[in-house]
């Protein structure tokens, strides 16, 4: 294809995904015009972790020190109950990590799960995928590999932060999106590269072992470098089901924007299950430095970051 007709393509397309977003969302900012880099993540704490990454990318880092340290600012953040090592530990009293990272150039992938007393899930998913040849390594032999990649470890558990979890269970399992939030980061760089991070405690609660589908590619995050890349936050049964970040990107694929991706993916689950109190929400954004998000928590509120502004946005709704 030569330019003016890739470039006519390409403007047609945003035109008519403009118009049919603007219809079915009144609440989501009109698709930007490409400004890259384009930093998008889950949640009002995802800002200072878009910023971080932001900052290196315009600095000359790789887009992959950005997913990867930008997700450590959210990882270190003592206050944080849901990622990194202050999260609510699990029903033996355990924080145990999940995360996972995805490059799209040669579509590679690495992921950590049920990961015990290291600092930053982030890299040691990263080292996962540039120092082995595989793609997922799950509990105490996560652990050992992230400790012989040198990777900070801390030990001890989170009795008491269990225990304060405990006394406030049923008031948690009532508000799901109190009990769990965990950082799916997008990025698109200036030359089209796409890649992305998902970093979570979980489930507060959790089974000893239990996985959630934010270590699970196409589930909790997924990266095409052809199409954009999704990232899920919720209860991630719901989520892992239906590989939810996969089929977001693959209604990318056949066209549609972002926001309207996500839309169809959740509503084919809520019509699957029957019903839509199933906290699941997800951020999306293409090749065209558009993006979206929506959920089914109303509380849900995502981090939109380009080197004009950062901002954190509404949940559209479904
Ligand atoms: C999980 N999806 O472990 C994660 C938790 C989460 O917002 O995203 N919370 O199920």
């Amino acid at each position: 294809m030569n330019m003016s007709r890739r470039k006519f393509v390409r403007n047609t397309t945003l035109g008519l995904a403009a118009g049919a977003a603007a219809s079915t969302a009144p609440a989501q900012p009109s698709p930007e015009k490409g400004e890259t880099p384009l930093i998008v993540s889950t949640w009002p704490f995802g800002k200072a972790s878009n910023d971080a990454a932001l900052k290196i990318m315009l600095n000359g880092g790789t887009i992959l020190d950005a997913i990867e340290q930008g997700i450590w600012v959210t990882e270190s953040d003592a206050t944080n109950k849901s990622v990194g090592l202050s999260g609510t530990p699990n029903a033996a009293g355990f924080t145990q990590l999940d995360s996972c990272i995805m490059y799209g150039p040669g579509h590679k992938a690495g992921s950590v799960a049920a990961l015990e007393g290291i600092k930053h899930p982030i890299s040691a998913a990263r080292r996962v995928m540039e120092k082995t040849t595989h793609v997922m390594l799950v509990g105490e032999g996560a652990r050992i590999f992230a400790l012989e990649q040198g990777l900070e470890s801390v030990p001890g558990d989170n009795r008491e932060l269990y225990e304060k979890w405990r006394q406030h269970e049923d008031e948690h399992k009532h508000k799901p999106a109190l009990n769990h939030d965990t950082i799916a980061l997008l990025a698109l760089g200036s030359d089209g590269t796409i890649a992305g991070g998902c970093s979570t405690s979980g489930l507060g609660g959790k089974l000893p072992g239990r996985v959630g589908d934010s270590p699970i590619l196409g589930s909790g995050l997924y990266v095409d470098n052809e199409v954009g890349a999704a990232g899920a936050t919720g209860v991630g049964e719901n989520v892992m089901r239906y590989c939810a970040s996969f089929m977001i990107v693959e209604f990318m694929r056949q066209g549609l924007a972002p926001h309207e991706a996500i839309v169809k993916t959740i509503n084919r689950i809520i019509e699957s299950e029957g019903r839509n109190n199933l906290s699941i929400n997800f951020v999306a954004l293409d090749k065209h430095g558009r993006y979206g998000a929506a959920g089914t928590d109303a509380g849900f509120k995502y981090s939109v970051t380009t080197p004009g502004q950062s901002r954190v946005l509404d949940n559209p709704g479904v």
